[in-house]
Formats: C-alpha cells, sequence, structure tokens
C-alpha cells in the first residue's frame, strides 16, 4: 500500500457567471501541484467544484427567469460551463463537489445540528451590515469608508433572527495556529488576519451562520425558514466530499486531514479563521496547509465583468493551446503575489520560453540526430570537458526544482529548468554541431555525444516540466525516443538513461513563433467588442415636446421620505406597501409596483422622493397617498427601474423645487 498520500483543493466557484482566467489560475497551479505530487509517487486526491447556494444564486436566477438550480446546472454542467473549461484545460480533478448535491446537503445539516448541540451555535440576532456581492456580514468598524472592506461595494443594513457560530470561544488557539505554526502562507498574510480580525477592537466577534431573508440555501433542517450560511456550507466541501457525515464517500480516514488548500487573497480569511475554528468546534484535524495566492490583474486595473476587462481562458487556450497558456500563468506571475495579466506579456512569454528556448533546443536537437545520424545515435561516443557544466546542472536540477514546488513556488521551478535549457542552447552554439558534422569520420563520436547530452538535459527538463504542461511534455518525450522508464520522477535524477542508441523522431513545431504585433491588435479588437458588449444598451424614450407652463408644474409637490417600513401587498407580486415619514408626525402610506426591481428590506431606512398631492388612490383594497418616483429605462429589451434615492442627510419632508 501506497502511504504517501496527497490530498489538495481549489477554492469552489461561484457559478454566477463564467469563469474567467483568475480561476483558471488557482486551478492550474492546482493542477501542477497534484500532478507533481503524482510523479513523485503520491497517492493524489485533487478536489474542486462549485459553490452553489446563497443570496447572489437566487437573485442571479430571479433575473434569468429560471430557478436556481436551472441557473447553477447552466453554468456548471452546460456545454462551455466550468466541466468543459476544466476539461479543456486539462485539470486533472479527481473529485468534482457541487455544494447542491444530495450528500453535501445531508452531510451539512448534520455538521449545522451537532454544533448546535454541542454549544457552538446559538440563536441570536444580527443587526449589522452585509456585501450582497461578498455574501459577508460586516460590523460597522470593519467597513472601510463605510463600504465593504472586501469588494469596496456598498453594504446594506441587515437585522433578523439568526443563528451564530462561537468563533470568539476559538480566538485563542486560532491566533497560536496563525502565530505559531506554518499552517498559513505566505507569512505575510498572518499579521493581516491576526491585526484585523482576532486583536482587533472587540476581538473575533461570533459569526452569523443562518439567513432567513432567502431560501437558496441548505436548510436548518430543525428550524424551517433559516438556511445555513453560504460560507459554512462552502468550507465544509473539502470534507463532505471526503465521505464526512455521508455515505456517498469513503475517504475521510484516507486524505483527512487535506495536504493544502490553494486559495486566493481575498477568501483567506474565511479559511484562516472560520474554518480551523468550525473543524475545532467539531474536534476534527486542521489542515496542513492555507496558501493565499495574489490576484491577476489585466493592464494594472482589477478584472471585471462591467468593465469589460475579463480574460478569457477558451479564447486563449484556442488562440495559444491550452499548455501554452497554463505555463504562462505559473511561468509569469509569483504565486503569492499579484500579477499583472497583460497580452504583451502572454505572447512575449510564450515567444522567449516555449517557441525560442525550449521549442528550439527540441528541434535543433532532433533535426541535426535525424539529418546527421539518420534519426539514431550511434554507440560510440566521445566526451569532452565541455560537457561537464551541462551534465552537472541537469542531473541536480530535480533537487532544486523539487525544494520550489515543495514552497509552491511555481515560478522559480520553471526558472530552474529554463536554466539548463538555456544553458543546452548555448552548449549548442560552443560546440558547433554542423561545424562537426563537415568531418563525420574523425568527428562522427564526437557529435554523437553532443547530440546525446542535448537529448538527456532535454529529457531531464521535460519530465520535470510535465505538471505544468502534459499534453506537450508527452510530445517531446516521444521526439526525443523516451519511453516511460525515462519519464519518471527517478529517471529525473540521472544522467544518461535514454539507452546510447537512442531513436529520435523530429516532428511538427511545438509551439510556433507569435507575431506580436498582428496579435496585439487582433486581441486588442475582441476586447473592443467584449467592451462593447458589457455596456448596457440603453434605449432612451424619447422627450415629449408638449410644454407645462411653470405654474402647472409648481403645483406638483415633491417631497423627500424616509421609508420606516416596506413589505410586500399579500396576493400581488408586483406592488410593494411603503410605510413613510413625510415630516409631518402621521405615516404616509404608498403602494407602488416595484416588486419585481426592489426587496422590502432593501429600502427601509432609504431617502425617497414622492409626489405627496396626488388625489389618493386605492389599489388590491389598500389606500395609496402618493407616488414614489423612479428612473426607468429599457435595456436589452427590458425594462429597469431605479427609485430616486436621495442624501440620508435630507430631511424628511423637504421640498424638492
Ligand atoms: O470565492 N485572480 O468563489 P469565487 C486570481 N465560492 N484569482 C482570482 C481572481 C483573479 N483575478 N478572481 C477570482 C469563492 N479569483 C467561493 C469559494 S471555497 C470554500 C468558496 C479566485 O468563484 C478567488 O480568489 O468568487 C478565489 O480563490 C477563487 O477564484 C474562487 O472565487
Amino acid at each position: 500500500m501506497n502511504d504517501k498520500k496527497f490530498y489538495i483543493t481549489t477554492p469552489i466557484y461561484y457559478p454566477s457567471g463564467k469563469l474567467h482566467i483568475g480561476h483558471a489560475y488557482c486551478t492550474v497551479a492546482t493542477d501542477a501541484m497534484a500532478r507533481y505530487k503524482r510523479l513523485c509517487g503520491y497517492d493524489v486526491m485533487f478536489l474542486t467544484g462549485t459553490d452553489e447556494h446563497g443570496q447572489k444564486i437566487e437573485d442571479k436566477a430571479r433575473e434569468a427567469g429560471v430557478t436556481p438550480q436551472e441557473f447553477v446546472d447552466n453554468i456548471v454542467a452546460a456545454p462551455g460551463g466550468v466541466l468543459d473549461l476544466w476539461k479543456l484545460m486539462n485539470i486533472s480533478y479527481d473529485r468534482f463537489i457541487r455544494t447542491t448535491d444530495a450528500y453535501h446537503v445531508e452531510s451539512i445539516q448534520k455538521i449545522f445540528k451537532a454544533m448546535y448541540d454541542n454549544g457552538d451555535i446559538y440563536k441570536g440576532s444580527y443587526k449589522g451590515k452585509y456585501c450582497k456581492p461578498c455574501e459577508s456580514f460586516w460590523t460597522e468598524s470593519q467597513l472601510v469608508d463605510g463600504k465593504c472592506p472586501d469588494c469596496g461595494r456598498e453594504v446594506m443594513d441587515a437585522e433578523e433572527e439568526a443563528y451564530f457560530f462561537r468563533a470568539s470561544k476559538y480566538a485563542g488557539r486560532v491566533r497560536d495556529l496563525l502565530l505559531n505554526t506554518d499552517f498559513l502562507e505566505p507569512k505575510s498574510r498572518v499579521h493581516e488576519m491576526v491585526n484585523n480580525f482576532i486583536d482587533c477592537e472587540g476581538g473575533l466577534q461570533d459569526l452569523c451562520v443562518s439567513r432567513t431573508s432567502f431560501t437558496w440555501g441548505v436548510p436548518v433542517d430543525f428550524d424551517p425558514g433559516h438556511v445555513v450560511y453560504v460560507w459554512l456550507d462552502a468550507l465544509f466541501n473539502y470534507m463532505t466530499a471526503l465521505g464526512y457525515q455521508n455515505s456517498q464517500y469513503h475517504d475521510v480516514e484516507k486524505f483527512w486531514p487535506a495536504d493544502a488548500h490553494f486559495v486566493g487573497k481575498e477568501i483567506v480569511r474565511f479559511h484562516a479563521i472560520y474554518w480551523p475554528a468550525f473543524l475545532m468546534s467539531m474536534n476534527l484535524p486542521l489542515p496542513k496547509k492555507l496558501y493565499g495566492h495574489g490576484w491577476l490583474n489585466f493592464n494594472g486595473d482589477k478584472m471585471s465583468k462591467s468593465k469589460g476587462n475579463v480574460v478569457d481562458p477558451h479564447l486563449l487556450s484556442e488562440r495559444y493551446g491550452v499548455d501554452a497558456l497554463r505555463f504562462f500563468l505559473l511561468r509569469s506571475f509569483p504565486f503569492g503575489s499579484d500579477g499583472n495579466f497583460t497580452n504583451e506579456l502572454l505572447i512575449q512569454t510564450i515567444n522567449n520560453d516555449l517557441a525560442n528556448d525550449l521549442g528550439n533546443l527540441v528541434s535543433r536537437t532532433t533535426a541535426m540526430a535525424e539529418k546527421y545520424f539518420a534519426g539514431k545515435l550511434p554507440q560510440d561516443k566521445q566526451s569532452a570537458e565541455l560537457d561537464d557544466e551541462l551534465i552537472s546542472l541537469a542531473a541536480g536540477l530535480r533537487s532544486r526544482y523539487e525544494e520550489q514546488m515543495e514552497k509552491f513556488q511555481f515560478q522559480n521551478a520553471l526558472e530552474e529548468i529554463f536554466k539548463v535549457i538555456q544553458r543546452a542552447n548555448k552548449y549548442i552554439d560552443e560546440n558547433a554541431p554542423w561545424a562537426l558534422a563537415k568531418d563525420m569520420d574523425a568527428n562522427g563520436p564526437r557529435l554523437a555525444a553532443v547530440l546525446y547530452n542535448l537529448l538527456e538535459s532535454v529529457r531531464i527538463c521535460t519530465v520535470l516540466l510535465t505538471p505544468f504542461m502534459p499534453e506537450s511534455c508527452g510530445r517531446i518525450f516521444a521526439q526525443i525516443g523516451a519511453d516511460e522508464s525515462a519519464r519518471t520522477w527517478d529517471s529525473a535524477e540521472k544522467w544518461g538513461v535514454l539507452p546510447a542508441v537512442v531513436s529520435v523522431t523530429k516532428g511538427e513545431n511545438l509551439f510556433p513563433r507569435i507575431d506580436m504585433a498582428k496579435e496585439l491588435s487582433e486581441l486588442d479588437a475582441i476586447m473592443e467588442e467584449t467592451k462593447k458588449a458589457a455596456l448596457p444598451q440603453l434605449e432612451v424614450e424619447p422627450f415629449l415636446t408638449e410644454q407645462v407652463d411653470f405654474d402647472t408644474f409648481c403645483k406638483s409637490d415633491f417631497r423627500a421620505v424616509k421609508v420606516k417600513a416596506c413589505e410586500n401587498v399579500r396576493k400581488s407580486d408586483k406592488l410593494l406597501k411603503f410605510t413613510l415619514d413625510d415630516g409631518t408626525g402621521t405615516d404616509r402610506q404608498i403602494l407602488s409596483g416595484i416588486a419585481k426591481w426592489y426587496k422590502p428590506e432593501e429600502l427601509v431606512g432609504k431617502t425617497l422622493v414622492a409626489i405627496v398631492n396626488l388625489p389618493p388612490r386605492k389599489m388590491m383594497g389598500r389606500e395609496s397617498q402618493g407616488m414614489l418616483i423612479s428612473a426607468v429605462h429599457m435595456e436589452k429589451g427590458e425594462e429597469c427601474l431605479h427609485l430616486l434615492m436621495v442624501d440620508d442627510a435630507i430631511p424628511a419632508g423637504a421640498k424638492l423645487c
């Protein structure tokens, strides 16, 4: 039995839209690590998946006019979806979890109940701020300039009965884990976590772990109306996918604790603080390593759908090949820091490293073996002192590479490989095989040795490049005559593994050079199109030509009003009933047909504008004393409505004129 085991995970992705290059970055890194460990002889479990619950998905599904399940199915499993993308990118995951899978739901319900029974989950009332896009709760003091500290967007007031997890109870142990062990890397992230969330004013706060304002989540089975907070649901995927608290799988004993969780920097907080605390509450062993990688920006700017600057991995794979893209992602950016993706850098990396250095080395070596020896090297070889440096550099490569890979420093590991590749190219120039070939009788054995040394260097580099570019490496092995035994981890540490009379076949060009100027202009044109498509297609209503005299206009009494309460009108899917403070001291009731665009709880506390001298009117049996003012426009054939909201500093009753 193999006792070398390795369990590695990616975050599970929100299927709220198409995945982009940032998502592919983490998955490719995890894939390279999983393949590297398999190469080293480990029994690997590589888990990825999708995180399918939460208000954001519920809202998006409503907008799209489908059920939440249909919505996520469409993004995860439909052609061109998440599963297809991972197939395209050659992601060798062993298991794919969807948090809507029945076995996961069952586990989460049991886990929630167990934490409730052990006293770590209790019922209270939640009052604070909520960032809908991030599905995160914040206290007032955690906000940055009143906005979500993660994404910088507006937060909303939230108050509801909710369950809480006693995170505060585990603050000391989590702090110790972060400060006194190597659990979280890079180290630079440790102090940020401890200072901002544990050693902050008020200490680590208990975490709200249930919601009642929407339904798309794992139901709390002992308290109908509550659904489990999406992060508790999502984090436990790392264990439920092994069969924890379900009978779908039976791998907990074998693979838990995880050897490495790879996650992006903005979700380190959940993984470094709450995830260990949840596990402590359940008396479970903690993962061995959490690595918070940096973000990929595009041309120095955060990628975002609305800016139309989201880089599409489908497009790039199609144009340059999956391996080139995988390689670029891990070669160009240090894994722990942010990276700036530019099209120039992508093309430059492909041209310099893959076309010039690696591609040339392989094609020159195999072409010369074919040309001078008809593809089969002779037994007789003559070594020279000139060989020593290349041989010792290549033979020592595996240990230098391993040192970097064990630290998840993909860029440095690749750098070590490329030092050997560059040295081998220089060795060709030093030995000038074309000059040796002029007198084959005298120089044949020397030329054979030169080519053999080049093939061995290529072989060792290719073994170690396999986790990054599996498909291309298979093709290189075939060209240089490396059989299975010459492709192994053990063989990468040995010199002279290829048979002396190795047979070589020159194949097609592995990495064609790209015409930078032409390619950049084509990519720019595609980007422009994407940007245009991302812009809302506005249809502005024609302006009225009939004029209104000033006195008539002045008869309309517009006032600032504050929303004291707001609720859906029973049996109507259009109407919201507002109770408003209009500054007179008596509540004003207005009904408005805007339920399609707003949830009542979003509006409480807002300052709106109403016309208050319209004659009262009955709607669904209730009186409406005026009308709220909205901006309305058409977008992609759909009517869009925005209530006019004004500065909260404007007092109720203020007249608009
Ligand atoms: O956070 N560069 O899902 P998600 C690098 N469901 N990485 C990026 C990136 C970029 N530009 N944009 C996103 C979630 N990512 C949760 C995870 S795990 C229990 C639940 C990374 O789809 C991001 O940092 O929003 C995160 O690690 C991952 O993509 C998934 O993001």
